[in-house]
């Protein structure tokens, strides 16, 4: 008996049809790699030196210490918070990236980019609290620029880094300073977890976990400034109705799917392609030039134009198996290296654009911003020769998409808010939530994973919490799951929503022109945008004068998977948030890190970890948090 791969309609049009054609998929490979290493499970397997590999025996017949002496706390401490480092570079490398492009603009070097959202740039300057007075609009982005590479250089340990200070509640940095896990710097925290996790060094589990937070910290800066700089460069996004599924993909258009996680290359992607669509037509492509998304790149688009979403994590190889992508043009994180050989058994050009996430097989197109525009045309024209060379006869787009209403940024939520109050857009919020027409606000985040039928989880905990009135926001393959599912419309709100967020929802949605509720769960964005669920939370937090930790607000991550969940979930906790994991954390084989993580969290910064495999159950966990938190607050 195997169990269901996937819920996700598409995927049972599609796999009968891979299987015919001998192309193996994800599920493929998580069947033949079981059973999975029970010590890798557990977070018990040290490959730090070559000495080893060593591994501690679970059930304390053989070994419980690794032949340097390291005991199974120190192992498994180790390699969680060398994950969380990963994760953290993996978001600050792409803040990185977007920040040096804001500096490009501010010095007049990029003319493929330009600052799309004033307003923004401006907000943002006074968050960071950049005098801009008479100051034009290069200058301003040159101010911002600069502040924020300071988070990537400074030296001085007590000085936190500006963006993390500029964004949380006071008492939130206070209780972080006390722990001395702010961090000060991205590069040298990251760069401090990869040196104390050598051999030899550091061998608490405490200090090390209380380094993996400084880490998941720092990954929490990096995603702040990715996002409100992406915002100013390409626009903040607002409301969008677009769609999600295989079925966004179309038989008579040039299909380019933009994949990975970095805006910077799909915006100018997006921008040519309108250039050339009427090439693609005269390839014979009758509906010009189809630009869909697949995972955060696929997120970022599509919250910010409306461009539609073809997939999440676990159905990116699905997409090919269409037989109707032209093109798929990766950035970096989360595309699999199976997409090449996957694309090579059609006419699809897979096409790698980053000098350091190449893949075999793939057609590489260096793509630099200076000259993103050349790149951007070389990678549309690839295309639309790929498509000429497709066979109409493989092509099987799933009958699946649905509609999604898209693009709820901090922004978007207040201004929404404030059609029922103008002067005090949040107080409609709050109010609400005091009364208890919303218990209380869940985000969902993170990836698919193969140990879940994917999109199940997320789809199971949603309706259980939208019919116990709580207000749903969603980010990365979550949001694109429930955008699949259907339920980012406002059918799902009415259907799914208990009465008092139904009509509180409604009241909201009619009220900012949607003539109806609002959806039932609100797309923020991708991974990097959580940051913009934190800013939701300091908001009402500051506006009640209390800490996030009081809050009735929950994380969830029901079916993490990626390094960079690791770091999500540790920050999430740190920031006091009480935070779900729907797959086994490899942690377990340390009684001491998993007390640490989801007990002793607790009482240090108010958020923990709850590991829940069964989405029904995990709901109701989540519902007495908070109920627990309602309870906290005397509401
Ligand atoms: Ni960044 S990290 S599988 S694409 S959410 Fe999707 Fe989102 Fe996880 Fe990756």
């Amino acid at each position: 008996m195997t169990m269901k791969l996937s819920t996700d309609p598409s995927a049972a049009t599609l796999l009968p049809i891979a299987k015919k054609e001998g192309i193996s998929t994800v599920w493929d490979r998580h069947r033949a790699m079981q059973p999975q290493c029970g010590f890798g499970q557990l977070g018990v397997c040290c490959r730090i030196c070559w000495k080893g590999p060593c591994r501690v025996d679970p059930f304390g017949d053989g070994p419980q210490r690794g032949i340097c002496g390291a005991d199974a706390d120190t192992i498994v401490a180790r390699n969680v918070i060398r994950m969380i480092a990963a994760g953290a570079a993996g978001h600050s490398e792409h803040g990185r990236h977007v920040a040096l492009a804001l500096q490009g603009v501010a010095e007049g070097r990029l003319p493929a980019y330009q600052i799309r959202d004033e307003a923004k740039l401006r907000a943002v300057a006074a968050k960071l609290d950049i005098c801009t007075e008479g100051q034009d609009i290069p200058a301003i982005a040159a101010a911002v620029a600069k502040a924020t590479l300071e988070d990537f250089q400074n030296q001085d340990h007590d000085a936190p880094c500006n963006w993390i200070e500029a964004t949380l509640t006071k008492k939130r940095l206070e209780r972080l300073q006390a722990l001395h896990v702010l961090p000060h710097n991205i590069d040298a925290v990251i760069t401090q977890i990869m040196g104390r996790t050598l051999v030899g060094c550091d061998a608490d589990p405490v200090n090390l976990i209380l380094g993996g937070i400084k880490g998941a910290l720092a990954d929490f800066n990096g995603m702040c400034l990715a996002t409100e700089l992406s915002d100013a460069l390409f626009g903040t996004p607002s409301p969008v109705i677009t769609a999600a599924n295989l079925g966004v993909i179309k038989p008579d258009a040039v299909n380019i799917a933009v994949h990975g996680h970095n805006p910077l290359l799909s915006e100018v992607v997006c921008e040519v392609a309108g250039q050339m669509d009427e090439e693609a037509r005269k390839a014979g492509a009758p509906a010009g030039i189809n630009i869909v998304g697949i995972c955060c790149t696929g997120n970022e688009v599509m919250v910010r134009h409306g461009i539609p979403l073809a997939a999440n994590y676990l159905s990116q190889e699905l997409a090919l198996v269409t037989g109707a992508v032209d093109a798929m043009v990766v950035d970096v994180q989360c595309i699999m290296p199976s997409v090449s050989e996957i694309g090579a058994c059609f006419h699809t050009a897979v096409i790698t654009t980053m000098a350091e996430n190449k893949i075999p097989g793939a057609t590489h197109v260096d793509f630099k911003e200076e000259t993103a525009l050349e790149s951007a045309r070389r990678i549309v024209a690839t295309a639309i020769e790929a498509y000429k060379r497709r066979d109409p006869r493989r092509v099987n787009i799933p009958d699946f998409k649905q509609t999604a209403i898209v693009g709820f940024g901090v922004e978007s939520v207040v201004a929404a808010l404030a059609t029922l109050n103008a002067e005090d857009p949040l107080q409609p919020l709050i109010e609400n939530i005091a009364n208890g027409n919303i218990r209380g606000i869940a985000l969902f985040a993170g990836c698919n994973s193969t140990q879940v039928a994917q999109d199940s989880s997320f789809v199971t905990m949603a309706k259980k919490l939208a019919a116990n009135n709580v207000l749903m926001l969603a980010t990365g393959c979550g949001a694109g799951s429930f955008a699949k599912h259907g339920l980012m419309t406002q059918e799902a709100t009415l259907e799914y929503a208990g009465d008092s967020l139904k009509a509180v929802m409604t009241a909201i949605g009619t009220s900012a022109g949607l003539n109806g509720p609002l959806p039932l769960v609100l797309h923020m964005g991708s991974c990097v945008d959580n940051s913009r669920a934190v800013q939701v939370a300091v908001a009402v937090a500051d506006k009640l004068g209390v800490d996030l930790d009081q809050l009735p607000l929950v994380a969830s991550a029901p079916e993490a998977m990626s390094e960079k969940a690791v770091a999500i979930g540790t920050w999430s906790v740190a920031l006091g948030i009480p935070t779900h994991l729907g797959t086994m954390p490899q942690v377990t084989g340390s009684a001491k890190v998993t007390e640490l993580l989801t007990q002793t969290a607790k009482d240090l910064l108010g958020g923990y970890f709850l590991v829940e495999l069964d989405p029904n159950l995990a709901a109701d966990k989540l519902l007495e948090v908070i109920e627990e938190r309602r309870k906290g607050l005397g509401i």
